[in-house]
């Protein structure tokens, strides 16, 4: 038993002891990756996703890239969170009025589960990389709501309350290409469409070269009695292209532009097969978690190879006492 996360017991979520030789405080499932090649019809490779549990099952809102090569959201459900049936039909936005309001494009999502809603952020076309919101409560129908921030950025995490009196989301300021730079900035708001109170989180760079390039935010934050427990990729850009980590910080509860202790080294870092080589190789892009507050296990979906959907595993009492012994402001 583990009384840290502050949250749900959610008994059925994926889940695979460390394996006997490890000594790492986050583990690979073993049957990695979940999702491969071509595994809609419309889609090439679904990536870069976030599920969430839902009706005694579990839903998730996926980045497929399509076989034009543009990616869109796609809407999936299943019962054990690894085997997905997902619709072969795009995500159907419609504007507050009821009108079809498509996307040019659309991907890296995020779901919030806030004030009983499921609210999705992902990265919209302004034209050029901007965050978009959306929100639902069955999967079914979506709504899109006013775009939170000016272009250019991107992965853009709602928080799962309100702290003190606002909404509050994480963001990259970046610019509309590869974007060789980039720090995780936290904005307030009072009702979800007026964003302000920006704040610096967190930059790129330190001892880890790994997170030198740049970082973003990744799943949305697990509320523990320590603090928001996030996780983030952190880009580094040795000759021959950008390399994806994860690592992971510990945000003050009630101020969470305040790093209370941040990961020196990585967590997790391309070495299997379906992490190093794919469409874009050396990349490991986190976009979920789902965790049971009851054992406090933790499981990590992230996207691999831009290819690929891959689970990890981790505690989240073992993760907190690793970031403590292990931080680097
Ligand atoms: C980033 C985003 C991610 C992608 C990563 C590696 O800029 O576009 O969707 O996984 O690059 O290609």
């Amino acid at each position: 038993m583990s009384k840290t996360i502050i949250g749900d017991a959610v008994a059925n979520i994926p889940w695979e002891d460390r394996p006997s030789g490890c000594s790492d405080v986050m583990w690979r499932y073993s049957k990695n990756p979940i999702i491969g090649w071509n595994p809609i019809p419309p889609a090439a490779r679904i990536f870069n996703s976030a599920v969430l549990p839902f009706r005694g099952g579990f839903a998730g809102v996926f980045r497929a890239d399509q076989k034009n090569g543009r990616p869109q959201l796609y809407v999936g459900f299943s019962d054990d969170a690894l085997n997905w049936k997902i619709k072969h039909e795009r995500l159907a936005w419609v504007d507050p009025a009821g009108a079809p309001s498509p996307t040019s494009y659309a991907y890296d999502p995020r779901v919030t589960l806030l004030d009983s809603r499921y609210y999705i952020t992902w990265c919209d076309d302004f034209p050029g990389p901007a965050i978009g919101l959306g929100v639902t409560d069955d999967f079914e129908r979506f709504t899109r709501l006013e775009r939170p921030l000016m272009p250019f950025n991107r992965n853009g995490v709602l928080f799962p309350r309100k702290i003190g009196d606002a909404y509050v989301m994480l963001s990259r300021p970046s610019d509309s290409g590869h974007t060789p730079f980039g720090d995780i900035v936290l904005s307030h708001s009072p009702d979800l469409v007026h964003w302000g109170r920006h704040r610096m989180v967190m930059r790129s760079g330190g001892e880890g070269w790994w997170q030198g390039l740049k970082i973003g935010a990744g799943p949305v934050p697990i509320e523990t009695k320590e603090g928001w427990l996030l996780i983030y990729h952190g880009v580094s850009a040795p000759c021959n292209g950008y390399v994806y980590s994860f690592g992971a910080a510990l945000l003050d509860l009630d101020d969470p532009s305040k790093v209370r202790y941040r990961t020196r080294d990585y967590l997790l870092t391309p070495e299997k097969p379906y992490e190093t080589v794919g469409f874009v190789p050396n990349v490991c892009f986190p976009c979920a978690t789902l965790h049971d507050a009851a054992s406090g296990r933790i499981a990590i979906y992230y996207g691999a190879a831009d290819t690929y959907t891959a689970v990890a595993f981790s505690q989240v009492d073992e993760l907190l006492a690793y970031l403590k012994q292990n931080s680097q402001l």
